[in-house]
């Protein structure tokens, strides 16, 4: 009797679950259809993919809109504080397959699409990347959106809808090639065009004084709109849906209205070209600040805009409406809006320097619009805002000069000038006669140029500065940063980055994802990232371990024939997949990992014994760093030779991966072995591949550098492959003489080395690589690449044993995946929210209690 019972309850549950399903599939197979006929007006039979994916999209977004609105009135209703995530860059790649997973209908639309006799796969292969970023910093703010989404923090992406996003690379004889990436030239069917949100954004013109509002006036400027376009940040099966705004530059409707008069009304009308080139497409550099106008405008124009937004949603708050909540415009009576509210109704993040503009934007709209006093205006723009630094290369920070900005932005230059008289009015009440402190601590740097220091003035006008992981922050405060923080040392703190787990595990390594759920829930991926340590406890469990290994199998197959089939190369699948995927940059020590695969082939050549190896690099160069594309075609040219000589067969491989970007990384770090997390010691200031990499399980070989070394302490030193010099040693020998020479006693090295500057690769061109020989010598090796060589082939070499013993590396594999609990974005937000924002989470999701109104 009670196991019928007990079997009549589970066929309910089934059922139940069917019922809800069916309802799903139904409902999709419906809009699927329904979208097809009335939205792209094609018949069913004579459509193409491209359409199906347009229609399955529109089906998908349909069961979104209702979330969102809600959302959006949960937000208004409860009145709180509201989180605005300001980034020039939001690198968010595919949405397709992750709303299906944050929707939780990831097998429902498998189903439909079966029942449409569509192959879903095909479908989503379709989709461009939105990839509105250049690397880490990008793909940061997109993880962050999706955390924000589903701790429920009432929050905003502000950013730019670039026409372009960043390049694609080809590559041709070996060189890269950049390519337009022409994203929405299909029709976008995740975006929605705000008609209503258009924004006027002034550029140049000059200051005067009004004598009548007491209050300076920019006048004379030129006017270009900025257009809104919403994008829908859907939560983790938590109902709730924020937005991403991207705005995009429209020409003013009565720009250049003179030349009208003068009848010149075609190149008027073609004038306007000119304005809507403010978000034609992304400057395609990481870690190198860009000195262009156009950028300047670029980074205004968000600012600006965004700005707007953020005080019109302030203004039209609930707590200025008084009690009778009449509907009828113009009728409602206010109480009057207490600008000194706004920090807490208010918090704005920056990301980076980039859009630091907004500091002397609020003190303007306070001071000219608002007319508040300078001091209550200075105390709502430091309390509202806050800084995120990412980076210690010098070459990286922002500085403009000063006369740019005069000329884009009169009024913003008089009030930086302000902002800066009182600085170093400060500084002077606090470190009396201390000139020198003055003169180094001043926002405009004087020199044959003068230039405002962007960091500086983000320092000043923020309540809080951070650094992205733990060395970075302390890196921070005792160099890059140091004066500011002996004046302000409360202000420096520490958020140490992270990653989501819906996209870099649930969405890209599925099998992996399910066997986690199976060993220890699903809490993890969302309301506890914390328990993924608990995976730790299967380190040495048999069943686990070998599930763990036929996953990692079948993940390196799936990528070994998208790599045959795009290459033309063969793969061994039982050797070690070792992988370097990021944006190329000298730091980054792409020459080193390179190195190491040179001294592979001479000793294969030598005959001696190696553990067979594929090793994968990939990624970008900026178009202008020439250093930079020289080593794509070195790492090109030593994998034709290694590739192509019959001696080595399928013990070495080397392939440079063209065209890496957020969805090529979906599919090549499920399937590593081996993570490449090898920059300069002091130089990476977190990383976030390295996380993606240990939570896929993945070992790493890394440097004592960024986020590595807190994933060291998470994990255990004998469970992941450390070297190369520390922080301090590396300013130790640059004071006392770096000679890279000396690496060179080395004969392994020197053989490589004599190899890629004679020629043996470049057989063609015999002095190619002459110029990156004199980085690495005559320039006396800036990276340390030399310096490091030893030890990275040592530990490279106990990688090789290691890999042998399958249970021991797959033990090592469980540990890494449990010690990444630590990296989640889940945890990185509720820092922010905790110490930076004081914004409340909402982590049961949207209430079902919320009314409807349409
Ligand atoms: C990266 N920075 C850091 N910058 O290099 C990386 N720069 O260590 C860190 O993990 C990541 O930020 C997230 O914090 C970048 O990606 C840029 O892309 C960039 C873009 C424009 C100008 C300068």
């Amino acid at each position: 009797e009670e196991l019928h019972r007990q079997k009549e309850a589970q066929n309910l549950r089934v059922s139940l679950h069917q019922i809800k399903n069916i309802e799903t599939i139904l409902n999709l197979v419906d809009n699927f259809n329904r979208h097809l006929h009335l939205t792209l007006m094609v018949d069913r039979f004579h459509s193409s993919y491209q359409e199906y994916y347009l229609a399955l999209s529109q089906a998908l977004r349909d069961i979104l809109a209702k979330n969102w609105i809600r959302t959006q009135q949960f937000y208004q209703m409860i009145g709180g504080k509201r989180v605005y995530y300001l980034s020039l860059e939001f690198y968010i790649g595919r949405y397709m397959k992750n709303t299906l997973i944050n929707l939780d209908i990831n097998e429902q639309m498998i189903q439909a699409a079966e029942a449409l006799n569509i192959k879903l796969n095909d479908i989503e292969e379709l989709e461009d990347d939105a990839a509105l970023g250049n690397g880490g910093l990008g793909r940061l703010a997109a993880c962050f959106l999706d955390s924000m989404a589903t701790l429920g923090i009432s929050s905003y992406g502000y950013g730019l809808r670039y026409q372009f996003g960043i390049f694609k690379q080809q590559i041709i004889d070996g060189w890269q090639v950049e390519v337009p990436d022409d994203w929405l030239r299909h029709s976008m069917p995740w975006e929605i065009r705000r008609n209503q949100n258009e924004i006027p954004i002034h550029f140049y013109g000059k200051v005067i004084w009004n004598e009548s509002t007491k209050s300076y006036e920019w006048t004379d400027y030129e006017t270009v709109i900025a257009q809104a376009y919403d994008y829908p940040v859907p939560g983790y099966k938590n109902n709730i849906v924020n937005t991403m705004r991207l705005f995009s530059a429209k020409a003013d409707c009565d720009f250049n209205f003179k030349s009208f008069n003068e009848g010149e009304y075609i190149s008027a009308v073609m004038e306007r070209n000119k304005a809507e080139r403010i978000t034609c497409v992304l400057y395609p550099n990481d870690n190198i600040a860009e000195g262009r106008e156009l950028r300047l405008k670029q980074e205004y124009f968000l600012i600006a805009a965004s700005l707007h937004d953020i005080l019109r949603r302030f203004k039209g708050e609930k707590r200025w409406q008084t009690t009778s909540n009449l509907q009828v415009p113009g009728k409602q009576s206010h109480t009057s809006i207490d600008f000194k509210c706004m920090p807490e109704m208010v918090a704005i993040q920056l990301n980076d320097t980039h859009p630091s503009l907004a500091i002397p934007e609020l003190m303007r709209l306070l001071l000219d619009n608002e007319h508040l006093s300078w001091d209550d205006a200075w105390s709502i723009t430091v309390n509202c805002f806050a800084y995120t630094n990412h980076t210690l290369m010098p070459e990286a920070i922002e500085r403009w000069p000063v006369q740019m900005i005069e000329k884009l932005l009169p009024r913003h230059l008089q009030i930086i000038y302000e902002i800066n008289a009182r600085h170093l009015q400060n500084i002077r009440n606090h470190f009396p006669s201390d000139n020198d402190r003055i003169r180094r601590m001043s926002i405009i740097e004087e020199g044959s140029i003068q230039l405002v220091n962007m960091a500086y003035l983000s320092i000043i006008g923020s309540h809080t500065i951070n650094g992205v992981a733990q060395i970075h922050s302390k890196l921070l405060r005792e160099f890059m940063f140091k004066d500011f923080y002996e004046l302000t040392p409360l202000k420096f703190q520490n958020k140490t980055n992270g990653i989501t787990f819906r996209r870099w595990l649930a969405l890209c390594n599925p099998d992996l994802f399910l066997l986690i759920m199976e060993c220890i829930g699903e809490d993890f991926i969302r309301n506890d990232y914390q328990s993924l340590q608990i995976f730790r406890q299967y380190a040495l469990n048999k069943n686990i371990l070998l599930r763990i290994q036929q996953i990692k199998m079948k993940n390196k197959l799936r990528l070994a024939h998208m790599l045959e089939n795009e290459y033309n190369i063969e793969i061994n699948i039982q050797s070690i997949f070792d992988v370097q995927i990021k944006r190329i940059h000298e730091y980054k020590r792409a020459l080193l990992c390179l190195l190491h695969v040179i001294t592979l082939y001479n000793r294969l050549k030598k005959n001696s014994k190696v553990v067979p190896r594929t090793i994968i690099i990939g990624g970008k160069a900026a178009p202008g760093y020439a250093v930079a594309k020289k080593i794509i075609k070195l790492i090109n040219d030593v994998a034709d030779v290694i590739n192509n000589d019959t001696h080595i067969g399928n013990q070495l491989k080397l392939l440079f991966v063209k065209n890496y970007r957020v969805t090529a990384a979906e599919y090549i770090i499920p399937a590593a072995d081996l993570s490449e997390q090898i920059s300069l010691a002091g130089t990476e200031a977190s990383g976030t591949g390295n996380m993606k990499f240990m939570l896929n399980g993945a070992l790493t070989i890394g440097t004592l550098d960024g986020a590595n070394i807190e994933m060291l302490e998470e994990c255990g030193a004998e469970n992941m492959y450390t070297f190369g010099f520390t922080v301090e040693q590396v300013q130790q020998r640059r004071q006392q003489g770096y000679d890279p020479y000396e690496s060179l006693k080395n004969e392994e090295l020197r053989l490589a080395i004599d190899q890629i500057r004679d020629g043996y690769f470049s057989p063609d061109d015999r002095s190619r690589f002459h110029d990156i020989i004199d980085t690495l010598l005559r320039d006396g090796d800036h990276w340390m690449v030399l310096g490091d060589y030893q030890a990275y082939i040592n530990k490279q070499d106990e990688v090789s044993r290691d890999f042998l013993n399958s249970q021991l590396w797959h033990s090592k594999c469980i540990h890494n995946i449990g010690a990444a609990a630590k990296f989640s974005s889940d945890r990185t937000i509720e820092e922010y929210a905790k110490d930076i924002w004081h914004c409340k989470l909402h982590k049961n999701g949207l209430p079902n209690n919320i009314k409807e109104e349409f």
